[in-house]
């Protein structure tokens, strides 16, 4: 039985990946920070006691700022396969957090670099994925592809570029087998809940059966390249399956912009969105990535990989679940418990 260890587990790609890899037999094993409050409710329904032999998802304390817990875990798991996917992932909170960003994307992926490069001196066999972003393109005009030069527009693209650079090198210098995905923007509904796709389609939806009556965006003309989650962590894997450590651009190769996103799932739930939506500059950035259009075609020739689920197709799945919730926030108000407005300092 194959083990991966998953940093990030907790969060979007973490749930999807765990999920796909225990369908494939793995022994899952994942980095957990601690929180005052829980934290895994997108991998619980993986969860099984650790007393019971069948579990395959086994949970560790660590944090990507604690060089010595991510070492010990590696250690104590010692995994054939690293996911590295633990980031502060907001691009716009990244302004406001740049040095943490940093610390958690860049020094992060640096620590468990030199982590591993000890594990593998040990003569054990190990493999790496590192989560790049399409955000490393930054300003770099459409479509955007492995040779593409990066100019990143945030803290946490900047933070995404070194960590890339970290990876590359550490390839090179020590041999190992690292791949860095690019991934554009994916969605699902497991997406965090402040990113502007399920912003929208919670919003619509709690505005269709009546919960809220507005929903504030920053720039509604930024165009991106969005695809489903589930189908992009498939690509995580079969980078590591392969016969050589490389990078791979992991996107659909279709573009659209924010405002045709929420077109898209205000005519699916008949809402009227010009009505509601209104623009609020707090949610502008200070530097934006107005056009991301990824070319995929290297992953297809040399891994076999292609997205499944279409544009349609994901607002849609997005659109049912968001609806589905908004259905049970109101039988709770209507057997009189209070419907909280969510808090986040930027959505
Ligand atoms: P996400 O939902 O924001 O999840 C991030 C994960 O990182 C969560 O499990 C989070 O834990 C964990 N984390 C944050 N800070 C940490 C720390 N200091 N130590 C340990 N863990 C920490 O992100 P995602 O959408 O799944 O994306 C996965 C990875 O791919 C990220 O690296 C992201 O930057 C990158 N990426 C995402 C996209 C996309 O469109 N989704 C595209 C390209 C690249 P908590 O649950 O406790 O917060
Ligand atoms: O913004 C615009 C915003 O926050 C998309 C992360 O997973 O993908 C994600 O980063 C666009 C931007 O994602 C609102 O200005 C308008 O142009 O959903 P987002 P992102 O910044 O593209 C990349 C690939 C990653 O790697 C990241 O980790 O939508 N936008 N109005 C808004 N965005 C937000 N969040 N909220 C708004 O109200």
């Amino acid at each position: 039985m194959k083990k991966a260890l998953i940093t990030g587990i907790t969060g979007q790609d973490g749930s999807y990946l765990s999920s796909f890899l225990i369908g494939k037999q793995y022994e899952v094993h994942g980095l957990l920070r601690r929180s005052s409050s829980f934290n895994t409710g997108r991998v619980d329904h993986l969860y099984k006691d650790t007393h019971d032999p069948s579990a395959k998802l086994i949970l560790h304390y660590g944090d990507m700022t604690d060089g010595s817990s991510v070492r010990k875990v590696l250690q104590e798991v010692q995994p054939d396969e690293i996911y590295n996917l633990a980031a502060q992932s907001h691009v716009r909170v990244s302004f406001e957090l740049p040095e943490y960003t940093a610390d958690v994307v860049a020094t992060g992926t640096l620590r468990l670099l030199e982590a591993v490069q000890d594990y593998a001196n040990s003569g054990r066999p190990i493999r790496l994925y590192q989560a790049g972003s399409s955000e490393m393109f930054g300003s770099a005009p459409p479509p955007q592809s492995e040779t593409t030069p990066f100019h990143p527009r945030s803290p946490y693209a900047v933070s995404k570029v070194a960590a890339h650079w970290y990876c590359v090198n550490y390839r090179e210098a020590y041999n190992l087998f690292i791949c860095n995905g690019i991934l554009f923007n994916h969605e699902s509904p497991h997406r965090g809940e402040t990113f502007v796709t399920r912003k929208i389609t919670r919003a619509l939806a709690r505005i269709k059966l009546g919960l809220q009556n507005h929903l504030y965006l920053g720039n509604m003309e930024a165009r991106r390249d969005w695809g489903f989650a589930g189908d992009y962590i498939e690509a995580m894997w079969l980078m590591l399956q392969s016969d050589k450590a490389d990078d791979y651009v992991v996107a659909t190769g279709e573009s659209y912009s924010v405002r045709e996103f929420l077109e898209e799932a205000a005519s699916q739930l008949d809402v009227d969105w010009e009505k509601v939506v209104k623009i609020d500059s707090r949610y502008l950035r200070p530097a934006e990535v107005d056009f991301l259009q990824g070319d995929p075609s290297k992953a297809e020739r040399e891994l076999g990989w292609k997205p499944r689920v279409s544009f349609r197709e994901l607002v849609a799945m997005m659109v049912e679940h968001d609806f589905e919730q908004a259905k049970q926030e109101c039988t709770l108000r209507d057997a009189g418990h209070s419907v909280a407005v969510r808090g986040a300092a930027y959505a």
